[in-house]
């Protein structure tokens, strides 16, 4: 992919007459303190993404620009759909967990509703964002209840040969596997110690409402950390097995393929996509009274702090905003741009974890040899 999806460019020019002239984005947001004050002007990125070419299979891309709150509304989150997107009727809905199990169970809303509530902010991000030119924001904040997994799991009592956990949501389409053609269920698997992990939920609410129906109503499978795909919406069952899965979107569509130097040998590496990496954007510059602000995201395992670049300028520490903050969330940053010129600037971010990793860039082997999105 080109690397101006990371550096975005930025136009900036002299004196609030021209200013006025740019988009002037969604005013109503104004009013949030952070990361949007008061009076402040968004100046749009001069490299915006291509149209979408999906044909609905991505859906409802935010602008960066928009970002102005910690959690994403529910109306401007970003949706991925493979197949079909089932509308369900509540009262019909049952949630089987069977499989390798002493006690199946079928579960209805009521009753998953009657358990123990839990509560978790979670960040999710498509895999495949920043695999395209269009794809550069595929990714929101929400904060999901519903009922931990693990407990069912245990309720319903895995045998001990049970070593995988195959999560099947109602959705389904035609797949082709060596000319034969057969309607597939989507479908996502983890291994019983990755299914256990108290983390998890049954999941029947997104920032404080019903899950709506596009991501995933009325039950979907929220597994804090995971990309996207492993958060299974419109659940119809949960089967347990003792073999590893191989459907489409574990060993097919959603795998990793970098290429690596091994002393002389080149070798590539095929993995499932699995648990999120580190990563950080620029989300906006805003401007106001003259002064202008860079406010960005920064995510994945335990971000320490994030590094901003202006042109090819000197790495600068940007502010973390630790008022609002969840284990599973991105995190909010922002830098005071000062001395900033008239014209073009490309500004770039980089995120550091705390054991010191730094967000590779664009031109990184790890991400440049990257064989699949
Ligand atoms: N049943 C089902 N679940 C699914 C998908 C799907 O197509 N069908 N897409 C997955 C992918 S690739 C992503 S990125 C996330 C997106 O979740 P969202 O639509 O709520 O944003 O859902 C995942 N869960
Ligand atoms: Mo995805």
């Amino acid at each position: 992919m080109d690397s101006k999806d990371m550096a975005r460019r930025q136009l900036m020019r002299q004196g609030a007459a021209s200013l006025a002239g740019l988009a002037l984005l969604h005013s109503h947001l104004l009013a949030q303190a952070f990361p949007a004050r008061p009076g402040e002007e968004v100046i749009p990125w001069l490299d915006q993404p291509p149209p979408n070419p999906s044909g609905g299979v991505v859906e409802n891309l935010p602008q960066w620009e928009e970002l102005s709150s910690f959690l994403t509304p529910n109306d401007k989150f970003f949706r991925v759909a493979h197949y079909n997107k089932p509308v369900i009727d509540e009262k019909a809905w049952t949630l089987e967990i069977t499989g390798l199990v002493k006690q199946p169970k079928t579960l209805t809303l009521p009753a998953l509703k009657a358990r123990p509530r839990k509560e978790v902010v979670f960040t999710l991000e498509c895999s495949g964002n920043h695999g395209f030119p269009w794809f550069i924001s595929g990714i929101g904040t929400a904060k999901w209840a519903g009922t931990p997994l693990a407990p069912l799991l245990k309720e319903a009592g895995v045998l001990n040969r049970g070593m995988e956990v195959v999560f099947v949501g109602r959705d389904a389409g035609e797949e082709e596997v060596r000319q034969a053609k057969m309607p597939q269920h989507f479908a996502r698997s983890m291994s019983l110690v990755d299914a256990m992990n108290p983390n998890n939920l049954l999941c029947y609410e997104m920032n404080g409402a019903a899950l709506p129906q596009p991501h995933g109503f009325p039950v979907r499978l929220i597994a804090p950390g995971w990309y996207g795909i492993a958060n299974v919406k419109w659940l119809k069952r949960i089967e347990i097995w003792d073999t590893r899965f191989m459907g489409p979107f574990m060993a097919r569509d959603y795998v990793t393929i970098p290429e690596e130097q091994r002393n002389q040998e080149t070798v590539w590496t095929e993995t499932s996509v699995g648990r999120a990496l580190l990563k950080s954007v620029p989300a906006k510059v805003t401007s106001s009274s003259g002064k202008y602000r860079i406010v960005g995201a920064a995510w994945g395992p335990s971000v320490a702090r994030v590094e901003v670049q202006i042109d090819a300028g000197p790495w600068v520490a940007a502010t973390i905003d630790r008022r609002e903050q969840a284990d599973f969330a991105w995190k909010l940053w922002s830098l005071e741009w000062a001395n900033a010129t008239p014209g073009e600037h490309a500004i770039t971010s980089r995120a550091v974890d705390t054991q010191g990793n730094v967000q590779p860039a664009m031109e990184d082997p790890r991400i440049a040899k990257k064989r699949t999105y």
